[in-house]
């Protein structure tokens, strides 16, 4: 019996940054080569904004440039705000 596959909309992964610095959260989403990531905002009245394009995260699935598989958070330059790392899984364009 081979395992269940995810429909084509399905997501890689998910990352949430931490609750305890006190502000909304934010979720990220990887998707699949040629789609968009997400980054909601949880604008803390029940309601999430994507802005992985404002954050300059959404268009990293690209022809020749891999395809993100996961993200995560932490404060990797020290000063107190969370930063997020997504890391992608690449290949070489293939050879004519
Ligand atoms: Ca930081």
């Amino acid at each position: 019996m081979s395992p269940p596959t995810s429909p084509p909309s399905a997501p890689a992964s998910q990352s949430r940054t931490s609750t305890t610095t006190g502000g909304p959260t934010c979720t990220f989403t990887s998707s699949r080569f040629g789609s968009d990531n997400a980054l909601y905002l949880n604008q803390q009245d029940g309601t999430f904004r994507d802005v992985g394009a404002q954050a300059g995260v959404a268009s990293l699935n690209r022809a020749g440039e891999g395809v993100s598989m996961g993200a995560v958070w932490g404060d990797y330059d020290n000063d107190g705000l969370e930063d997020l790392f997504v890391y992608k899984w690449g290949y070489q364009p293939a050879v004519p």
